[in-house]
Parts: C-alpha cells; sequence; structure tokens
C-alpha cells in the first residue's frame, strides 16, 4: 500500500516539474480592477485589483495609464496614529498567491489626472512587472468615498509633494 501511494505522488509531482520547465514565461493574472471615482479637478485618484502570479515568483515593478501622468504603487500605513501613504517600488508576488490592492493598503496611485473619472467609466492600465510580460487591463471606476485615505481625506497634502500638479497654498 506504501509503495503504492509513492508511486502515486510521483506521478503527480512528474508532470508538474515537466510544466514548470515548460513554461518559460511567468504569468500575472490580473482580476477585479477597479478605480474611485474622482471629484471634477481632483489631481489624483486610486486604483485597485487583485495580482496572480503563475508559475513563478515575480514582482509588480511599475504601472501607467492614459489617464494620468504618473502612476506609482503606494502603500497606506499607519505611522504612530497619522494614515500616511508612502511610495513601493517593487511588490513581490509569490507564485499561486493572490495579492488584493485595496483601500487602506496597497493602491495604485493615479496622480496627475488627465480627466475625471466617473462612476461607470473604463480605462486602460498597463502593469509591468520583473518577469511576466506587460499586462494591460481594463479599469471599472467605482463610486467614490470607498473607505481609505484617497483624494479629499487627510492623504490631499502629501499627494502634492508626490509629483501631482502643485498643491494650493
Ligand atoms: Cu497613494
Amino acid at each position: 500500500m506504501r509503495s503504492i501511494l509513492i508511486a502515486a505522488s510521483l506521478l503527480v509531482v512528474a508532470p508538474a516539474w515537466t510544466h514548470a520547465a515548460l513554461a518559460q514565461t511567468p504569468s500575472v493574472q490580473i482580476t477585479e480592477a477597479w478605480a474611485r471615482a474622482t471629484a471634477p479637478h481632483a489631481m489624483g485618484g486610486g486604483a485597485f485589483l487583485t495580482l496572480t502570479a503563475h508559475g513563478a515568483p515575480d514582482a509588480l515593478v511599475g504601472a501607467a495609464s492614459p489617464v494620468a501622468k504618473d502612476v506609482e504603487l503606494h502603500e497606506t500605513i499607519n505611522d504612530q496614529g497619522v494614515m500616511k501613504m508612502v511610495a513601493v517600488p517593487v511588490l513581490n508576488l509569490a507564485p499561486e498567491a493572490p495579492v488584493t490592492l485595496r483601500p487602506g493598503s496597497y493602491h495604485i496611485m493615479l496622480m496627475g489626472l488627465t480627466r475625471q473619472l466617473k462612476p461607470g467609466d473604463t480605462f486602460p492600465m498597463t502593469l509591468t512587472f520583473q518577469k511576466a510580460a506587460p499586462v494591460t487591463v481594463t479599469v471599472t471606476v467605482g463610486k467614490a468615498g470607498a473607505a481609505g485615505p484617497m483624494p479629499g481625506g487627510p492623504m490631499q497634502g502629501s499627494m502634492g509633494n508626490m509629483g501631482g500638479a502643485p498643491s494650493k497654498p
């Protein structure tokens, strides 16, 4: 019985190795891409999505979209009771472990918006990875004011210092 079990597990493992060897290009799957609606002249907005690396570890290293002059990956942190956003140059993705960007945590910061993001709008966003080929997703604009520090919230002052349009005095 034991030998049968071992043989069976070898059968399961062997094809997986073969598959990994053949799958030379790792891929990252992106699901549930959405962004928050913005006020008419807001400088920045937030986009959120779920990333899943397949086949090998990878990392999100950049993003771009025609709706923003600059796009950065940010993390919202609690610094001694003060919510702050910090730029995250690289977001590591373990294989088969989905990472969800959400308000109040990791988010994609759209800075220097070229247009207002209205509920129901969609726009393209291209994500670049350490290994996988770039992926362009369609982001759907949801409602404004979901939980988390976004334009209009306590982050607005610091956002002006992060490369967007100059903030008002
Ligand atoms: Cu941010």
